[in-house]
């Protein structure tokens, strides 16, 4: 296939972005079918945008600052996506509540990934939550992202083991591995076809997800 007939992707940021490089990655083994169109950052600042840029991937800085209303910002988002033809966006550490503007356009095409086992801990500050809980396991999820918050249907979720001498830091690191190979399998699963929200709940391959997503195992191919 060539490259312009891969499906294409929008990778939303507003930090560092790791995910991002994942995508990268897995775009350019073959293992994500896909092309990162255009990535997007909220924040001037975001280092992910110069790992975009040295990928020669199309960058966008639309800083929420510079708009009235989260409803301005949120259509400003959905004219650059259009723009482009994304096939499926992707949130990668995106630190701005949408609002329908984006979510209805985009309803069923637009994937997060959120650092805890949903539905514990929505919202933000999950690891020191999962931490100041005594939590023996922590973790993160991808799910279809809704005008509920941190609340639409789970896809895939990986678990990880805290450890005693944990911090915040030493347990973000430890998710974060796992995101890396969650992430673009889902995305995977999404543009070939298999992956799908419906008004009852995600599906994969014409069965429901559980309520958790699907269990994450490292001998599933990414
Ligand atoms: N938007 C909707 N409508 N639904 C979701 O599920 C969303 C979303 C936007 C982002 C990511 C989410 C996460 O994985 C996400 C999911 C930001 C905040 C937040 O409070 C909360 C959750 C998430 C992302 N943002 C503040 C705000 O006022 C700003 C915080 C900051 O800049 O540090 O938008 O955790
Ligand atoms: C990731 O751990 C992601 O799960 C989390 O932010 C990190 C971004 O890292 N997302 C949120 O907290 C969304 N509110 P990255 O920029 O290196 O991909």
């Amino acid at each position: 296939m060539s490259q312009q007939a891969l499906p294409s992707l929008a990778v939303l940021i507003s930090g560092r972005g790791s995910n991002l490089q994942a995508f990268i990655d897995a775009c350019d083994s073959g293992h994500l079918p896909a092309r990162i169109g255009l990535v997007i950052s909220n924040n001037p600042a975001a280092a992910g945008l110069q790992r975009a840029e040295r990928a020669g991937i199309a960058t966008q800085c639309i800083d929420h600052r510079d708009y009235q209303s989260r409803e301005a910002f949120d259509g400003a988002l959905v004219d650059a996506l259009r723009a482009c033809d994304i096939e499926l966006v992707i949130l990668a550490g995106f630190m701005r509540i949408l609002t329908p503007v984006l979510i209805e356009p985009y309803l069923g095409r637009l994937l997060n990934i959120h650092p805890s086992l949903l539905p514990k801990y929505p919202g933000l500050k999950t690891h020191q939550r999962a931490l100041d809980a005594g939590d023996t396991e922590a973790g993160a999820t991808v799910h279809f992202v809704t005008r509920e918050l941190d609340g639409g249907p789970p896809v895939l979720q990986a678990r990880v083991p805290i450890v005693r001498g944990d911090t915040a830091e030493s347990l973000a690191a430890r998710v974060a591995a796992q995101e890396h190979a969650i992430y673009p399998l889902a995305a995977r699963w999404f543009v070939e076809g298999r992956l799908a929200l419906h008004a009852t709940g995600a599906t994969l391959d014409g069965a429901p997800i559980p309520a958790t997503g699907i269990a994450y195992n490292s001998g599933m191919c990414g």
